[in-house]
């Protein structure tokens, strides 16, 4: 299937979830206003598990040892502030630190975003079951089984739906529930793994599949706030939507989902569930209260569809960064600006910065390689005078999706996409 129908099929896929969470709501006895009054509450996703929502799911986690910091443990590997922004149980790619020689992101620098501490999983007793009315002979394999099957690499950007957060709080001058992520939740690997449609085509999936639902190990199996996110049966059978089991050539660090994990190209990484154990595949609609919590678009841009509030993100934004801190300090005199843009939808075909706050503007020069989906590094000639300046960027990728001057608001600070005005601030050159 056409990447043109499958993004047509997110369309058409909300609609099924709307049917769900609709005919879900009548089987528990509530009217559509008070289904739609839940929704817009945030408490709707109560509907969602017919299980009864657990009490305060993190506290079963034990306490750190220190006691003090609450995300003790939570990773395996270490995050090194030289490298990363700490925001608790998500850690940020710092792009001032970022190599321009290096396409790839580095794992031991990729950004890492949990809603549970990292599960440590023995490869020798994982299993991953796949199950559900759309499958005629439901399948349990081991880790070994998957590393049999016929494989692909490919190389990606993997972002989180709110990355650009902080951004939106700056445009709205309110706080946004979430991750106050800069723009470093983001990254590229080469992703290697079994695409998920090998599997699915052996547990006999049926052309009558509505939904595909990963679900991952990190939290209880009866938890209705587990890691799941159904992905339609066109984009789950996508020759690249992956069981990944390799990240730029090591095995997939535990913190990134060891040992398997899905991924879903050019979506919003919600969608891309790590140390998945599950895969529910059913003729039925599904819907998961951890996606409609953290990739539902709620707002004026984004027409309720159905009984939901909003619509389920899926591709992700066009966005451009300078390599640089936030905010930045440079030397004075002629130099090199460099940065990098990026779109869950294609290739990059253009970039324009300016480093006077827009007076002026020019285009990028453009290297190689310029992934689809992954990112294009750009560089621009500067003669930084003393002074404090504003760098911007705005990119368009070959669908012709440019960056605005304002991103579209959303409740969950989710795809943003705008044009943001850097702080730089140039140092007098000493001694001259
Ligand atoms: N099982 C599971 N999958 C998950 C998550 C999670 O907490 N648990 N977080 C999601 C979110 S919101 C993001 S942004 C990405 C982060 O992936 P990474 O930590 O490998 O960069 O994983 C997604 N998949
Ligand atoms: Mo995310």
């Amino acid at each position: 299937m056409h990447e043109a129908e499958l993004i047509a099929e997110h369309v058409y896929r909300q609609a099924r979830a709307d049917e769900w969470l609709w005919r879900q709501a009548r089987a528990l006895g509530v009217s559509r206003r008070r289904l739609l009054q839940l929704l817009g509450s945030g408490a709707g996703a109560v509907l969602i598990g017919a299980a009864p929502r657990r009490a305060a799911a993190r506290s079963a986690w034990p306490a750190s040892p220190e006691g003090d910091d609450p995300f003790a443990g939570w990773f395996v590997q270490p995050t090194p502030p030289e490298y990363f922004i700490d925001h608790g149980r998500g850690k940020e790619m710092r792009w001032g630190a970022v190599s321009h020689r290096e396409y790839l992101t580095p794992n031991a620098r990729f950004y890492i975003n949990n809603h549970y501490p990292t599960p440590r999983i023995d490869p020798a007793t994982y299993r991953l079951r796949v199950d559900g009315s759309g499958v005629s002979r439901p399948l349990e394999l081991t880790a070994d089984d998957l590393l049999a099957l016929p494989s692909l690499t490919i190389t990606c950007a993997q972002e989180c739906g709110q990355n650009g957060h902080v951004f939106f709080e700056q445009q709205f001058g309110h706080p946004f529930p979430g991750t106050g992520w800069q723009f470093g939740a983001t990254g590229v690997a080469e992703f290697t793994g079994v695409p998920l449609g090998e599997v699915l085509e052996r547990a006999g999936v049926k052309r009558s599949t509505r939904d595909v639902m990963p679900i991952g190990l990190d939290a209880r199996e009866d938890d209705p706030e587990r890691p799941a996110r159904p992905i339609p049966l066109a984009k789950a059978l996508a020759e690249d939507t992956l069981l990944v089991y390799g990240m730029n050539g090591e095995p997939l660090p535990p913190d990134h989902g060891f040992p398997i994990r899905v991924f879903v190209p050019g979506w919003v990484a919600t969608s891309s569930i790590k140390w998945v154990g599950h895969i529910v595949v059913s003729e039925e609609p599904l819907a998961a209260q951890f996606a409609l919590e953290h990739s539902l678009l709620i707002g004026p841009d984004y027409p309720p569809e159905g009984g939901l509030p909003g619509q389920l993100a899926t591709y992700q934004s066009v966005k451009s960064a300078f390599e640089l801190a936030w905010p930045a300090t440079l030397g004075a005199g002629p130099q090199t600006i460099t940065g990098r843009s990026w779109s869950g939808l294609g290739r990059i075909a253009r970039v324009e910065v300016s480093l006077d706050g827009g007076q002026t503007v020019q285009l990028a020069r453009l290297l190689e390689p310029n992934v689809p989906r992954a990112w294009v590094r750009w560089e621009v000639d500067w003669d930084g005078q003393p002074g404090e300046h504003r760098f911007k960027a705005r990119a368009t990728d070959e669908l012709g999706r440019t960056q605005p001057d304002a991103a579209a608001y959303n409740e969950h600070a989710l795809l943003y996409d705008a044009v943001v005005a850097h702080p730089v601030t140039v140092l007098h050159s000493g001694g001259k």
